[in-house]
């Protein structure tokens, strides 16, 4: 929060509409050099009139599944305002458009577990809170940690942060912590914990290990298996080799992670003795086969046979918010309805570049083939794919196929300077709004606090003028202002809360005390404990009710990259086969702001080193190459550069070094591979692949690099100020 303020008024600010010199002169014909041109500052009359016509050209000469409106990104905070709601509202108002499917938090997940054991939603909603392991757990073996850095999160906002107290309370009463990954502080300065360091992308081979180990040391539970599972024979087949000629022992993991085997016996044996609790960080799926860990790890709980009691079983995607964990309630709240989108194409949310780049191409996804539609207008509001794409040269190429790019943001960001026209909008200090985590049990009033910066509008107000010129107004609006909209949401709030038992205030009550408890949820909940206490009449919403060890519908897809249970599938780029490039890249969420957002006010920038983005060495990697902190280094491969600032720590393994997403995109030569960015953004360096033909997931944290000192002059930063 510290850093809004700043920014608010920062030169990177969008003040007026804004529209492509060539678009303006030349329309679609001047869309190569989408990216690279000047802007010309409009009225907001022209700009919604040029806009308006963009959208109507397309959908009646091409159909509306020629707009992706899939506008993927986090936005702020508030029920109203929110940016996503608002413009998929406003795309369905006028015919519909082609939407994305998925996040790109835990992609892999969400198709993954529908085929194991259930929906993924459901199931992070189910997770064992932290309260409940504090009373019953002996040990955590979290892959990949839970960074508590990451945990001051949630979409649609957090009212109040308690995680980190409910995981130091577990501590505090004896309960052992083990991270396992490339990276100590993921947890072991915070939580005591031990480090068990492996090679980054080789989870699912330790944990094969671990159940190797399990099985030969007869230390599983047979019996929970028999109930509550299938296809264990299957994978039990490949667990011993007796499918492919290797058994995956501790040895054979430890080869592929560069542990100790005895190490991985010992931890295997500890896991068996207590109550284990094994969790899997979002992450570790964001990489090449991210589908195989969560498989993994969710077979190595079944085979400690705990699934289902206080403190047992596995968690996924733990640190990854503050909610994963903590005791909560998941009301539906009211929110601003969508509609209905008469359009049914989609992608996989991360296949936004394979999307423009390859109309009419065909691709697998969960059992099915898809096929690309041609789009021919791109509308963002929300979201920063210049930040959250992986291969940002080959994104700025993707960007240049459509016939018109229209933007809402609030800032010069990488995505508003890949538009045609860019509409300013307004950051949450400019409108009033409700914060109801759907999670949570605080409703806050976000009071307007200052009128909209330069010329700036609400989404709202954006849209609203957009459907005027379209026909929609009152589809859009349903006759509706701001307030009206906030009494009308207020109203279902109440509606809603009287339905689960909470008396809320009126409006105006609400709106001057600022904010509305609730009583606490019960801090009691553990994962699948019905399904344990009652298999026949609680099944899994799986093909057999039970959880998949193998699953024959995923076999049934025939899959190369994913096999019907979890399976070691190397990494495309990894560091057991490194040559060039033999650093291993991880691109993890940045401590001092959300993804890309504020980058421009001085929290973030305050930890810049020379201007760039803080870049962590191991000692050893450092020393071979010269550098000591404060130098300035160019990160690169085949697919990209940029330049970072030099930390040094030794909480990263040798090998692997650690670039935080959201710097903002600040590239020479933009779209040109290889070409230099200026300030640090890791996806420049990243890989546009899907996890595998099944999720289709992103694969970021599945890159291989080099390091060296920058020795010429240091271009200056042009990210934060506005482009000419
Ligand atoms: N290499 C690598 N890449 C990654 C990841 C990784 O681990 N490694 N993680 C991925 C993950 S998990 C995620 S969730 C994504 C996040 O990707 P995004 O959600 O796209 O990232 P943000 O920076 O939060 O982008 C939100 C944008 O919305 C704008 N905005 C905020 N409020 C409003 C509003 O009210 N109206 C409008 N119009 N705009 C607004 C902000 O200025 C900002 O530019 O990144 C992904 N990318
Ligand atoms: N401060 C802050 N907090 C955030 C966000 C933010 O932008 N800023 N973003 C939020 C969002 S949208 C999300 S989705 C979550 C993401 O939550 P996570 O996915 O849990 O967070 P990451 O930081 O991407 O990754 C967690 C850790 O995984 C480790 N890791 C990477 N690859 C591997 C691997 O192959 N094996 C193992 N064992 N470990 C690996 C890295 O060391 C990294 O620190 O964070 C949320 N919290
Ligand atoms: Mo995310």
């Amino acid at each position: 929060m510290a850093g809004l303020p700043g920014a608010t008024h920062s030169r990177a600010r969008i003040m007026r509409p804004a529209v492509r010199k060539g678009f303006l002169e030349r329309g679609a014909a001047s869309k190569a050099s989408r990216g690279q041109e000047q802007f010309i500052e409009v009225d907001w009359e022209t700009a919604l009139t040029l806009a308006a016509k963009e959208l109507d050209r397309v959908r009646n000469d091409h159909g509306n599944d020629a707009i992706f409106g899939g506008s993927y990104g986090w936005a702020s905070a508030g029920r109203f305002h929110h940016a996503q709601s608002q413009i998929h509202r406003f795309l369905n108002c006028i015919g519909g458009y082609t939407r994305s499917e998925g996040n790109y938090s835990y992609a892999a997940g969400l198709v993954t577990t529908p085929h194991i054991v259930g929906p993924c939603r459901a199931l992070l909603r189910d997770s064992t809170v932290w309260p409940v392991v504090e009373q019953h757990g002996d040990l955590v073996v979290m892959f990949g940690g839970a960074p508590l850095r990451n945990m001051d999160v949630a979409t649609g906002g957090i009212g109040r942060h308690t995680t980190r107290q409910m995981m130091q309370a577990c501590r505090d009463t004896g309960t052992a912590f083990v991270n396992i990954g490339p990276s100590q502080n993921d947890l072991t300065t915070d939580l005591d914990a031990s480090w068990l360091s492996i090679r980054p992308n080789t989870d699912t081979a330790l944990m094969l290990g671990l159940c190797h180990t399990l099985l030969t040391e007869n230390l599983h539970d047979a019996a929970f298996l028999a109930t509550y599972t299938v296809g264990f024979d299957t994978f039990k087949a490949y667990l011993t080799g007796a499918t492919d000629g290797t058994p995956k022992t501790a040895e054979w993991a430890a080869h592929i992670c560069d542990c100790s085997a005895e190490t991985i016996r010992t931890l295997a044996r500890q896991m068996a003795v207590g109550r284990t609790l094994v969790t899997l960080a979002a992450g570790i799926q964001r990489g090449d086969h991210g589908e195989q860990p969560i498989w993994a790890v969710i077979t190595l709980a079944a085979m400690l046979g705990q699934i289902g009691l206080p403190a047992g079983g596995f968690g996924l995607f733990y640190g990854a918010d503050s909610i994963i964990g903590a005791p909560i309630y998941y009301h539906q709240w009211p929110k601003v309805e969508h509609g209905h989108n008469p359009v049914d194409t989609y992608i996989p949310v991360a296949r936004i570049a394979d999307l423009l780049l390859n109309p009419g191409q065909s691709y697998p996804f969960d059992g099915q083939t898809l096929t690309y539609p041609d789009i021919k207008l791109v509308y963002w509001a929300g979201g920063n794919p210049f930040h959250h794409h992986q291969d940002l040269n080959r994104l700025v190429r993707a960007f240049q196929q459509p016939d018109c790019v229209i933007v809402n943001e609030i800032w010069w960001t990488g995505t508003a300077r890949h538009a045609d026209i860019v509409f300013p909008s307004t950051t949450m200090l400019e409108r009033n709004d409700i914060c109801i985590n759907r999670h949570d049990y605080m409703i806050t009033a976000m009071h307007k606090a200052i009128d909209p910066v330069g010329e700036s509008r609400p989404d709202f107000e954006i849209f609203r003028g957009l459907a005027e010129k379209l026909g929609a107004a009152d589809a859009f609006t349903a006759g509706r202002d701001e307030t009206e909209w906030l009494h009308h949401l207020w109203q279902h709030t109440i509606t809603r809360g009287a339905s689960y038992g909470f008396t809320l205030p009126d409006f105006d009550t609400f709106w001057e005390n600022g904010v509305a408890e609730l009583p606490p949820p019960a801090p009691t909940n553990v994962m699948l404990a019905a399904f344990r206490a009652d298999p026949i009449n609680n099944p899994l919403p799986t093909p057999s009710g039970k959880i998949e060890i193998f699953s024959e519908t995923v076999a049934g897809f025939g899959y190369a990259d994913c096999p019907g249970y979890a399976a070691w599938l190397e990494p495309y780029e990894w560091l057991g086969n490194a040559t060039d490039y033999p650093l291993h890249l991880i691109s993890s969420q940045p401590p001092v702001r959300l993804h890309s957002q504020l980058d421009s006010g001085p929290v973030s920038r305050k930890r810049k080193i020379a201007g760039r983005e803080p870049v962590t060495l191991h000692p050893i990697d450092a020393a071979a190459r010269g550098l000591v902190a404060g130098d300035v280094v160019r990160i690169f491969n085949a697919r990209g550069a940029c330049l970072a600032g030099v930390t040094i720590s030794d909480d990263l393994r040798p090998g692997v070094i650690r670039l935080c997403t959201g710097a903002w995109y600040d590239p020479i030569e933009p779209g040109v591979t290889g070409a230099l960015d200026k300030h640090g953004n890791p996806n420049v360096l990243t890989r546009d692949k899907g996890t595998s033909s099944l999720a289709q997931g992103p694969s970021a944290h599945t890159t291989l690099v080099e390091v060296e000192k920058f020795e010429g002059e240091l271009p200056p930063i042009t990210a934060f100020e506005a482009p000419i």
